[in-house]
């Protein structure tokens, strides 16, 4: 039986690397990261590609894209674009190309390279992402990009609700994944209420940007899954088999 496994945290991914080449990882940065990489190409964007530094992300400029930075939860001064879904709407966006760099998920992006397959999860993609998933034949890791390294608990409950979609054809391994799975099913009933014990919900109280939490809570707001390949991040051609 095909078999899930958890990374709660970038700084034990070393611990899931072996055989990692034949396996699929989904990462997750639901504050906010691949939940506004959902939005980006919901709303038209064209590709993103995944940057290490602010500078590497203005450099792109040059080449007409589009540069958006975040780091420790705020805009980097003098970009254009930073990582709240709000600011990626369809008029700024639509057949553009990005270069986006964010403090947690472009690194687990990149940290991620060796995978078979790397896509994109968030609340907003996760029926369409279960479905995906269902019909390939590889192990899947869900890996949680944390927040500095640190466990949070926004990635974790999403790790345990896309674990218990696939709980069906997949077997559910390891206590990481079993405690994802169990976080989910205590908050399930009020995902925004259990998560205002969050550090990064308080962090977004102090930063005046919480109205995002209601949009990366939205289920299944789109059908579109983008996937990471050698630096660039595209969506993958699947809808009509939808
Ligand atoms: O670290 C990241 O990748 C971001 O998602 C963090 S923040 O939500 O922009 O603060």
């Amino acid at each position: 039986m095909r078999k899930i496994e958890t990374v709660l945290s970038p700084a034990l991914f070393h611990l899931y690397e072996d055989g990692i080449e034949n396996k699929i990882v989904v990462v997750i940065d639901i504050l906010r990261a691949t939940t506004t990489m959902c939005v980006a190409f919901e709303n038209g964007a064209e590709s993103i590609v995944a940057c290490a530094t602010p500078e590497e992300a203005s450099n792109f400029r040059n080449k007409g894209y589009l540069a958006a930075a975040e780091r420790h939860g705020e805009t980097v001064e003098g970009f254009e674009l930073g990582n709240s879904p709000q600011e990626y709407t369809r008029e700024k966006i639509a057949g553009r190309k990005i270069a986006f760099t964010t403090t947690n998920g472009t690194r687990a992006l990149q940290m991620s390279s060796a995978a078979k397959q790397i896509l994109v999860g968030s609340f907003l993609n996760i029926s369409a992402l279960a479905k995906q998933i269902s019909k390939s034949d590889s192990d899947v890791v869900l890996f949680c990009a944390g927040w500095k390294d640190k466990f949070n608990l926004e990635d974790t409950l999403f790790a345990g609700a896309l674990a218990e979609k696939l709980s069906g054809g997949l077997e559910i391994t390891g206590d990481a994944s079993q405690a994802a799975l169990d976080l989910y099913r205590l908050a399930c009933g009020d995902l925004q209420g259990y998560l205002q014990k969050a550090s990064h919900v308080q962090r977004f109280k102090s930063l005046h940007t919480e109205s995002d939490l209601d949009i990366c809570l939205q289920m299944d707001a789109t059908k579109k899954i983008p996937y990471y390949s050698n630096g660039l991040i595209n969506l993958l051609r699947y809808e009509s088999a939808h």
